[in-house]
């Protein structure tokens, strides 16, 4: 019996080490790579649906391939998607057997349209596809248009990172030792190229000597709270607590959380905000228990034309609420409202950070001498 449990035992140890060791080898590697990624002609992106059990890169080489992981939330995240959707342009540069201007330009709307559809409500992906057909369109030949599209997407990936940056030292400022900041969604290094926004200043404050806890929402349906939030806050070595939705309430009622800082998908110039379906609930609870409500975004994110009342709001497949993962937690042929995201009034907003600095209430004024 002694000797089984020893066997047992060694087992066990054996098991739990090469978890670990697969785990560590896994955290290493999404260190050195990024979200998303140009290399030798095609984008390498991690596949965010099967995280955090599995990483897993995916190599595109078409367009289309590249929408559907949009579609599928493979990449997700505002700045993300408007890159992924900038180096998704770059591949149909290469695919298309143009040799006039027009032949080119003309494939490059297509796919253009196609990318477009993917995701309404994230201003980013129209930003970025917008961004890429201004380049195409001032090229003279096909040579230099896909020369220049795919540097132009290049840089793009690039800056995006020290945006990040430079917002999470903006943020940082707003935030005090001690603090305990809650987060919705993901707005961390895997919904941007790099070190993130909402999370891009949580990590700041952290890198600024500034002792910060974390509380996460789950963010249900597809959970990007604790699949990839939580994930990433712990790896950082950042105490991070989940919590599910559910818990909101329960953890300002009872002085769990002093600030709250998340990311936005689109950002008007009266300072409405979308993000994440549950930011209003969470941004209306705070102003209940007098919380400060942050929202972190790059300028991309901005969208200065539009009205509320143009904004579409992705709504999403049944399935992502009649079931948790692969297992059905629903009746069948239930009837079922999906947003994928809410709008929160500015009214309800303390600061919205960004690259350029930090803009106040009243938003009309102070959003539109950030631009
Ligand atoms: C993502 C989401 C994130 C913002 C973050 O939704 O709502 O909070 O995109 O953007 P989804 P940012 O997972 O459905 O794409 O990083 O600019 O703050």
């Amino acid at each position: 019996m002694y000797t089984i449990l020893i066997f047992y035992n060694k087992i066990l140890n054996y098991t739990i080490l090469v978890q670990k060791n697969i785990y560590s080898f896994h955290i290493e590697i999404l260190l050195s790579l990024k979200t998303v990624e140009w290399k030798d002609d095609s984008v390498v992106m991690i596949d965010q649906t099967k995280l955090p059990n599995i990483l897993e890169y995916v190599t595109y080489t078409d367009f289309n391939q590249v929408a559907h992981a949009i579609r599928t939330l493979v990449v997700r995240g505002a700045p993300a998607i408007g890159v992924s959707g900038a180096f998704g342009l770059a591949l149909a540069c290469l695919q298309s057997k143009a040799t006039e201007k027009n032949e080119l330009i003309k494939f490059l709307e297509n796919a253009k349209k196609i990318l477009f559809e993917t995701r309404p409500t994230a201003i980013n992906l129209a930003w970025g596809l917008n961004k890429i057909m201004e380049v195409a369109n001032t090229g003279n030949t096909v040579e230099e248009i896909r020369r220049n599209v795919i540097e132009t997407a290049k840089k793009m990936a690039e800056e995006d990172i020290q945006i990040n940056m430079s917002m999470g030292k903006n943020g940082s400022e707003l935030f005090n030792d001690n603090d305990t900041i809650m987060t919705h969604c993901n707005a961390g290094a895997l919904a941007t190229v790099g070190y993130g926004t909402a999370l891009g200043v949580i990590r700041a404050t952290k890198e600024s000597g500034k002792n910060v806890k974390v509380i996460a929402t789950e963010t249900r349906p597809v959970q990007q709270g604790s699949r990839l939030t939580a994930f990433e806050l712990k790896h950082d070595g950042i105490d991070v607590s989940l919590i599910p939705d559910t818990a909101v309430g329960y953890t300002m009622a009872n002085n769990l959380v002093n600030k709250i800082v998340v990311g936005a998908d689109r950002i008007l110039r009266t300072g409405h905000v979308y993000n994440k379906i549950g930011t209003y609930q969470v941004a209306t609870m705070a102003k209940q228990h007098n919380i400060p409500f942050y929202v972190a975004a790059p300028l991309s994110t901005f969208d200065m034309k539009s009205n509320p009342e143009d904004v579409i709001i992705e709504q999403r497949k049944a399935s992502e609420v009649t079931g948790i993962g692969d297992k059905k937690t629903a009746p069948d042929d239930i009837n079922v409202i999906n947003p994928a995201f809410d709008m929160t009034p500015p009214e309800l907003i303390s600061g919205i950070i960004t690259e350029k600095g930090v803009a106040k209430p009243p938003f009309e004024e102070s959003i539109k001498k950030l631009f």
